[in-house]
């Protein structure tokens, strides 16, 4: 039986983990840092920051239902001069091991452009994840960037060459094409692909009619969420050959797992981390103790074997049902 893995190399970079905290759960690092332990985790994403500040969308901004959560926090981000001057800093000086991806969101190609060219020269950061697929930006509607193909092509393309960084493309789970998304992606520049951003859905009070959420149509996130991100990963693997981060409903390590078998070299957790902020250090944990991950995690390529422990530690024994964190 091979051994568990110590970390992997992935975007130049080693990760000692495959979990990172997905945009917008952790804002940037700092604000979770208190009850997180950010270098246990593989990595995270901070909050998508745009050129203005924003003030976001009404409340409520979030709102649970049976099968996970919708939320439409309306990009609310204190703007790129404040994160140059105090996030990214803090991040800089504070987080050692844990990789962190800056994630950019703007409403043109030449907003993208200009805030990775000035965020670029920061300290403390690996790479950008473009957040293309926001599905709660009024200005387009609730359409997400991805879905233009020829606005994804000249966004990742031109971010490119502003940039020698890694840049990942975060995409839309409500694309009637995302292997082909996934390949102008690539063949536009990106090093590797975030699949997915939050399902545009609504959720009703069945007596008032009204919306539980101020801004009506928000983001599904959550355990409804998981099998669409799956698949996403399943279908965008076999269609490029670059790395994969997977995304959406993962509550413990067996889901992560599965994203891993569908091809995915990390994964991010973001819902499950608001009722149990500690989930994702758990299921990084956990992973690690499993002696059969597949590559780069285990013996195949870019898997560093031989990690600290070599017990055979085995995942939660509760019922796949049983979606508590
Ligand atoms: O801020 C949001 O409302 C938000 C963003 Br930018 C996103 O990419 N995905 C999401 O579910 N919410």
């Amino acid at each position: 039986m091979s051994r568990p893995a110590a970390g992997a190399e992935l975007f130049g970079v080693r990760f000692r983990n495959p979990v990172l905290l997905a945009a917008g759960t952790c804002g940037f690092g700092r604000e979770v840092s208190e009850v997180i332990d950010l270098d246990a985790l593989g990595g995270l994403v901070t909050k998508s920051v745009t050129l203005e500040p924003r003030h976001g969308n009404p409340a409520p901004r979030v709102a649970e239902f049976g099968a996970g959560m919708i939320n439409s926090i309306g990009l609310a981000n204190p703007g790129v001069d404040a994160v140059l001057t105090g996030p990214l800093p803090w991040l800089a000086a504070h987080v050692r091991r844990a990789r962190v991806w800056v994630s950019v969101a703007g409403h043109t190609v030449g907003e993208y452009v200009e805030l990775v060219r000035r965020i670029d020269g920061a300290e403390g950061f690996v790479g950008f994840e473009l957040n293309l697929s926001c599905p709660n930006d009024s200005r387009l509607g609730g359409r997400a960037f991805s879905l233009d193909r020829e606005a994804l092509d000249e966004v990742v393309r031109r971010c490119r060459e502003v940039t020698e960084r890694p840049l990942l493309a975060k995409l839309a789970p409500n694309d009637p094409d995302l292997p082909d998304t996934a390949r102008t992606a690539v063949a536009a520049g990106a090093d590797g692909l975030t699949l997915i951003n939050t399902l545009p859905g609504r959720v009703l009070d069945p007596d008032a009619g009204s919306a539980r959420i101020g801004a009506g149509q928000g983001g599904v996130s959550g355990p409804a969420l998981r099998p669409v991100g799956v698949q996403a990963v399943y279908a965008v693997a076999r269609a490029v050959d670059v790395p994969i981060v997977g995304v959406g409903g993962i509550l413990r390590a067996e889901h992560a797992l599965e994203y891993l078998r569908a091809g995915a070299s990390l994964v991010q957790m973001g819902t499950a981390s608001f009722a149990a902020p500690r989930a994702a250090e758990r299921v990084a944990e956990r992973l690690m103790r499993r002696p059969d991950l597949p590559a780069p995690w285990g013996a195949g390529p870019g898997g560093v074997p031989g990690g600290p422990s070599t017990a055979a530690a085995g995942l939660d024994t509760v019922s796949s049902t049983q979606e508590s964190a």
